[in-house]
């Protein structure tokens, strides 16, 4: 059984993170969130790949990308989730299971932030819970490719 890739896609003014309004998205750094996400991943055997894009059209090709290399894609798709059906579209094409991950509760600030196009191509959504939602989102996939795994073994 070969390691499964997860991709981990982080969408605009990420890269800003712990560096600009630590009040509201706290002092971790992206390389703190990566660091998390990749210790979480190796304790459940799975391979990542972690990246940031201020770019939505870098965005859209690399969720593209994902067909035919991730086993599951997680996604913090920032601005892009309330304002890109492009992005929801290019999601909409994966067969594998997607979460889309905020820091933020985009439920308790500005109305605009409620609606998110691309939580209507994602299995899930985690927000609220800061770089944690990274980690709780790849225990989730683990479980759901192993339950799938078992779900496929043939019975004797
Ligand atoms: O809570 C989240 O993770 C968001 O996806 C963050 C986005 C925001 O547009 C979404 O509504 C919710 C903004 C990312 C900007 O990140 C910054 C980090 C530090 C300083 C400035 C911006």
């Amino acid at each position: 059984m070969s390691t499964h890739l997860i991709a981990i896609l982080n969408g605009p003014n990420l890269n800003l993170l712990g560096t600009r309004e630590p009040t509201l998205y706290g002092a971790a750094t992206l390389g703190d969130v990566e660091s998390l996400c990749a210790e979480t991943a190796e304790a459940l055997g799975l391979a990542i790949d972690f990246r940031q894009t201020n770019s939505e059209g870098e965005l859209i090709s690399w969720v593209q990308e994902c067909r035919d290399r991730a086993s599951g894609v997680i996604i913090n798709p920032a601005g892009y989730g309330h304002t890109s059906i492009a992005l929801m579209d290019a999601l909409l094409t994966l067969e594998c299971p997607v979460i889309e991950v905020h820091l933020t509760n985009i439920h308790r600030r500005e109305p605009f932030r409620r609606h998110s196009y691309t939580s209507e191509a994602a299995l899930g959504m985690i927000c609220g819970l800061g770089p944690r939602g990274y980690a709780l989102a790849l225990q989730a996939l683990a479980d759901i490719l192993a339950e799938e795994e078992t779900d496929g073994e043939e019975t004797p």
